[in-house]
């Protein structure tokens, strides 16, 4: 299927927080009652309309638990939006939120566009409130979304309003697409991870020469 961008995706936060989850649901309209526990990235695509543009997403979906910190780290290379994700039924996973942002910082381009999620909005037991949420948010220059990976609610938006900030920082010039360090793809790219230099365009079989 062809597509005008590739943007990458990594989910970050604390392990627990719904992270598969939200995926799952994005991709495949599903929820998972148990926690089955990621092991280092799963990995996860869809193919999305921008401005009636195609955007083809992938997304890294990494282990929150601290053992797999060194392996998890290196995916932060290359992506062009983070989803970073809080639980608000357990505020630790709220504290750490600073950690993760360093982390973040240190290990991605400067120009990832991060979303904060403040995901499990089904739950009644809260222990962090929507305005704390958007305070962090606010304070560290986040965009943020309360969302339920079990309900559906805002997950799609979630996803969404990523890709249309990364979409605006190329039109306003703000974000190169052909770095290297972009997170972005332009075009289809040729078979194979990780090559450089794909077609501006996909090609033109017919031959509209001179009509
Ligand atoms: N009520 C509710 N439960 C959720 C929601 N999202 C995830 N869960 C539950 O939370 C638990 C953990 O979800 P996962 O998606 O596996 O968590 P994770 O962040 O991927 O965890 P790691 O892979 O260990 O980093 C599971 O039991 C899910 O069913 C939600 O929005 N609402
Ligand atoms: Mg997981």
């Amino acid at each position: 299927m062809s597509y005008a961008y590739l943007f990458k995706y990594i989910i970050i936060g604390d392990t627990g927080v719904g992270k598969s989850c939200l995926l799952l649901q994005f991709t495949d309209k599903r929820f998972r009652q148990d926690h089955d526990l990621t092991i280092g990235v799963e990995f996860g695509a869809r193919l999305i309309t921008v401005e009636d543009k195609q955007i083809k997403l992938q997304i890294w979906d990494t282990a929150g638990q601290e053992s797999f910190r060194s392996i998890t780290r290196s995916y932060y290379r290359g992506a062009s939006g983070a989803l970073l994700v809080y639980d608000i039924s357990r505020r630790d996973t709220f504290t750490h939120l600073a950690r993760w942002l360093e982390e973040a910082r240190a290990n991605a381009n400067a120009n990832m566009a991060i979303m904060l999620i403040g995901n499990k909005s089904d739950l009644e037991r809260r222990e962090v409130s929507y305005e704390e949420g958007a305070q962090f948010a606010r304070e560290n220059g986040l965009i943020f979304r309360e969302t339920s990976a079990k309900t559906a609610q805002n997950v799609e938006e979630a996803f969404m309003q990523t890709a249309r900030k990364i979409y605006d920082n190329i039109q306003s010039g703000a974000l190169d697409p052909n770095s290297e360090s972009s997170g972005i793809k332009v075009g289809m790219p040729p078979a194979g991870p990780g090559q450089g230099g794909p077609p501006r365009f996909d090609h033109n079989r017919g031959n509209n020469c001179c009509g």
